[in-house]
């Protein structure tokens, strides 16, 4: 049997997201590797989605609410980059045969004023570096069977990222109470779940404080223009052709996502 690397752990994932095929936990098969090296392999994954002409975008946050950690069973946050070709414009549907398992979640997106950097980040110094709050929702399609992932794994597959959608009204982030903010998930018209900003590590800014600091780790910073998805507020929900996915926020607007496709 080939012996596992960086490189095959890229070229795995890689094709796995190309074929809409779902793989078993390379942690199973490869216990070497560890948080350090699937950073790393994350890197090169999108290294070669910018090689292959994909503009990075932004950088997210995942599994920053105990909603998301208890149904992942992972504890720790992590963090991924987004890219022009997971975004999808508001009313654009989304193209179930593209994807492998989708799962949809609310989420506060921030779109930076100015770069910000760690170590030392705090809630404050994050929010001054922001310059609009924006309703998001992120379409997460983990290559994993039935998304079961240690966090190494989850980390390589760049955080399950797979599409999103920003609403193009921003609110200034010092006119909003971010904690209170409350967010509605429906499916078909029926509320699946609910939750405020706080769900996110406390407040949304300490999300984006983490994100910081922790790419600071890596030699990253969070980049001026770059939009931030904070992570799930809510538990993700499955989707399906023909579903009509809703995210409404208190203050932010709502958004709503039609799945469309043929399985
Ligand atoms: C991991 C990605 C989580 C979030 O917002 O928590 C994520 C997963 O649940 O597959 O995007
Ligand atoms: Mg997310």
């Amino acid at each position: 049997m080939t012996e596992w690397s960086i490189d095959r752990v890229v070229e795995t994932l890689e094709s796995a997201e190309h074929e809409r095929r779902e793989i078993g936990r390379l942690t199973d098969e490869w216990p070497g590797l560890d948080l350090a090296t699937a950073y790393t392999a994350q890197a090169m994954l999108i290294e070669r989605k910018l090689a292959g002409g994909e503009r990075r975008v932004g950088t997210k946050l995942g599994l920053t609410s105990r909603a998301k950690q208890q149904r992942m069973g992972i504890s720790s946050p992590l963090t991924g980059v987004l890219t022009d070709a997971m975004v999808l414009s508001v009313g654009a549907p989304l193209a179930f045969d593209e994807l492998i398992h989708p799962r949809v979640e609310p989420e506060i997106a921030f779109v930076m004023a100015t770069d910000l950097e760690g170590p030392g980040v705090t809630a404050a110094t994050a929010s001054r570096a922001v310059a609009s709050v924006h309703a998001g929702l992120e379409v997460i399609d983990s290559r994993f069977r039935d998304f079961s992932f240690a966090l190494p794994d989850v980390v390589a597959d760049n955080a399950s990222s797979s599409r999103f959608v920003v609403s193009p009204t921003g609110y200034d982030p010092a006119g909003l109470d971010l904690v209170l903010e409350a967010c509605v998930l429906r499916r078909n018209g029926e509320v699946v779940d609910t939750a405020t900003g706080a769900a996110v590590q406390g407040n949304p800014f300490e999300a984006l404080a983490l994100a910081a600091n922790d790419l600071a780790t890596r030699g990253g910073k969070i980049l001026a223009g770059e939009i931030v998805l904070t992570g799930g507020i809510t538990d993700a929900v499955f989707v399906h052709p023909g579903d009509d996915v809703q995210v409404s926020f208190t203050t932010l607007n709502s958004l709503t996502l039609r799945v469309e496709g043929t399985r």
